[in-house]
């Protein structure tokens, strides 16, 4: 079964302890469950489409498509159908087994529901899984994603409760909370993750991190992003994490989430592949795969067929 059950409430301090532990220890433990789990040597392939770009009325300062923001980046609207199915097509030739539609958007209108929905049924009838990152969701448009034949929304908490004012001022933790009931309450799957490397301290990421172990339903799928530091959004110079501290963040949410698929995510382009393995033995068993992330560049897929090469890693077709 893939849907993840509730194994136990964590607490914050239990979350700081396992930060806390000598990275091998942490590591050890990591490893086990990810084994107790899963095939330690099977990675899902997620492919990420941009279908409507920029020009987002939001303050995430992260975000290159937030309007605030002088990013360089060229705005467009919402994808004609045909052009979202042929990169569909491409994604699963090239072997991705999930495609995820993201779109610049605070909540999707009526009309963006209608359109999204069509690509979705679009998407599913090549036989792939599907996922979409709209904004927030009203209960309706929850149902009629579902009904659309769409198995994964995605929707991040990002942060932990404390930082997040300093990072978002248009809309609250319990905004997102809120959409990631009527996610549930469909009946779809939850992709619901965050974003280490924004400048918040250990404490944030074991927030965050338990926040989402909390969740009852686990998330199914748990990106883990590093943050993409883009010119011109509020963080663009902001300190890189420890890239051990980040190798810790995905260990903990994979003692933490048994079950669910925990994604190394976006920051990918920059790391070594041996940092990459790293986050492979520490439970990581999902990435986002294709050369493009939503507006930023990915890790190449040819560069990541050799190191899966390199590595021993397959696929998983789940
Ligand atoms: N607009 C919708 C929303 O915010 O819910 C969907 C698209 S939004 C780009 C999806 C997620 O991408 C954000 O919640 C954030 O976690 C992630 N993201 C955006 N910009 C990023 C960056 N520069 N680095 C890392 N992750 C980023
Ligand atoms: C997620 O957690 N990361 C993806 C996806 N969900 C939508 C997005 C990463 C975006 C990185 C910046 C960009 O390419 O615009
Ligand atoms: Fe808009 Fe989403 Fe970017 Fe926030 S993360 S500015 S809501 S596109």
């Amino acid at each position: 079964m893939s849907t993840a059950t509730q194994p136990r409430t964590w607490t914050r301090e239990q979350v700081v302890e396992l930060f806390e532990l000598p990275f091998n220890d942490l590591l050890f433990r990591a490893i086990n469950v990810h084994r107790e789990h899963h095939d330690p040597n099977a990675v899902q392939l997620s492919t990420l489409l941009s279908i409507k770009t920029g020009a987002c009325p939001e303050d995430c300062a992260y975000c290159p498509q937030s309007a605030r923001y002088k990013t360089g980046l060229k705005k467009e609207k919402l994808m004609p159908l045909e052009q979202i199915v042929d990169a569909a097509k491409r994604a699963k030739e090239n072997g991705a087994s999930r495609f995820c539609m993201g779109a610049a958007w605070r909540s999707p209108k009526d009309s963006d529901i209608e359109e999204v929905s069509a690509a979705v049924r679009a998407v599913k009838e090549l036989g792939l899984e599907t996922c979409a990152t709209l904004g927030m969701l009203k209960e309706e448009h929850a149902d009629a994603l579902k009904d659309s034949g769409l198995d994964y929304y995605n929707h991040n908490l990002d942060t932990s409760p404390e930082f997040y004012g300093d990072i978002i001022s248009t809309r609250t933790y319990q905004d997102r909370l809120d959409t990631l009931e009527r996610v549930r309450g469909a009946g779809m799957k939850v992709c619901c993750g965050g974003i280490v490397g924004m400048g918040e301290d250990l404490n944030d990421r074991a927030g965050l991190l338990v926040t989402l172990a909390n969740l009852d339903p686990q998330p199914e799928s748990v990106p883990i992003n590093n943050l993409v530091k883009v010119a011109g959004t509020p963080l663009e110079s902001t300190e890189d994490l420890d890239p051990f501290d980040f190798v810790r963040t995905i260990a903990v949410a994979r003692v933490l989430m048994p079950k669910s698929y925990v994604r190394l995510s976006a920051g990918r382009e920059v790391m070594s592949d041996e940092l990459q393995a790293l986050c492979f033995l520490a439970g990581a068993n999902s990435i986002f795969y294709g050369d493009k992330l939503l507006t930023t560049g990915n890790a190449a897929a040819d560069a990541d067929r050799e190191l899966f090469d390199r590595l021993g890693l397959t696929p998983d077709q789940k």
